[in-house]
């Protein structure tokens, strides 16, 4: 009988324990140290925002960029309005986002785009600038197609741009909110070691165009930023973003990690005692 309860307090508390890396929207909690940034964009006001890990980064909510409700349960969000909203992580820490074309890495976020919109483009992350810079972007968007997509550029004329398969424009345009993932498994020339995920759904991956070189990086001195790359391009995000979370380099996630933290963020399952 005793090693029964013994039984049952061990996976009570492992199952405590579990819960206690699972992100919480409301508090900010952070998740886990394979997280080197997690920005729940709680603070409500002002234009400076803390992230959530243990690396306390700062970041500057320029040109306008308001505080708005976040998802049910999930504290607030930041609206972008299309034009030149952008948030900037303190370019003193970018240094722990300088994945290379070598690197494992993650992306996810908590986005909602306004209802309705037509064809556009909408950077969510970025460490890129639109001065020839090695770098990349995160975005929604790809020519007149619907479609996740990353674009990556070493700085020396190679560079990889790669999509997910179609997403219906009712999907992502519709007024709800989406959790979106990219991530890259260190093959710059290869669609199979990169995913594209939402809401806890892969959605493929492929090559768009990628002539890209043998050396050369993806890394920078620039800041990573929310809404639009540096300096702007004119593919500024439409909608409100709740959450950015990053990983550290190398960090392997797996499709079940992705598809368990995607279902937390939205909500379908409980955050769990606390
Ligand atoms: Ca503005
Ligand atoms: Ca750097």
């Amino acid at each position: 009988m005793m090693s029964i309860l013994r039984a049952c307090l061990f996976v009570f508390l492992c199952t405590q324990l579990v819960r206690a890396e699972v992100i919480d929207g409301s508090t900010g909690t952070p998740i886990s140290n394979n997280w080197n940034m997690v920005f729940n964009f709680i603070e409500g006001a002002g234009t400076v925002t803390v992230d959530s890990s243990s690396n306390s980064l700062t970041a500057d909510l320029v040109n306008g960029t308001a505080w708005v409700s976040g998802m049910t349960g999930r504290s607030k969000a930041l609206f972008f309005d299309d034009l030149n909203d952008q948030v900037n992580v303190n370019v003193g820490q970018e240094g722990l986002f300088d994945y290379v074309k070598t690197s494992t890495f993650t992306i996810l976020a908590l986005v909602r785009h306004t209802a309705g919109l037509t064809s556009d483009q909408w950077i969510y992350v970025a460490k890129i600038n639109t001065g020839g810079n090695p770098g990349w972007w995160f975005m929604a968007g790809q020519d007149s197609t619907k479609r996740l997509s990353v674009f990556m550029y070493d700085g020396a004329g190679g560079y990889c741009n790669t999509t997910s398969a179609n997403i219906a424009a009712a999907e992502l345009q519709d007024g709800n909110w989406h959790v979106v993932g990219f991530v890259y498994r260190g093959n710059f020339g290869s669609a199979t070691l990169r995913e594209y995920w939402l809401d806890g759904v892969n959605r493929g991956s492929s090559i768009a165009d990628c002539p890209g070189g043998a050396s050369g990086t993806i890394a920078n001195n620039l800041h990573v930023s929310f809404g639009d790359m540096s300096g702007g391009a004119g593919t500024n995000m439409d909608g409100e973003i709740g959450l950015v979370m990053m990983s550290r380099i190398d960090y392997p996630i797996t499709g079940e990690e992705i598809k368990f933290l995607s279902n937390r963020i939205l909500g379908r399952v409980s955050n769990g005692a606390r």
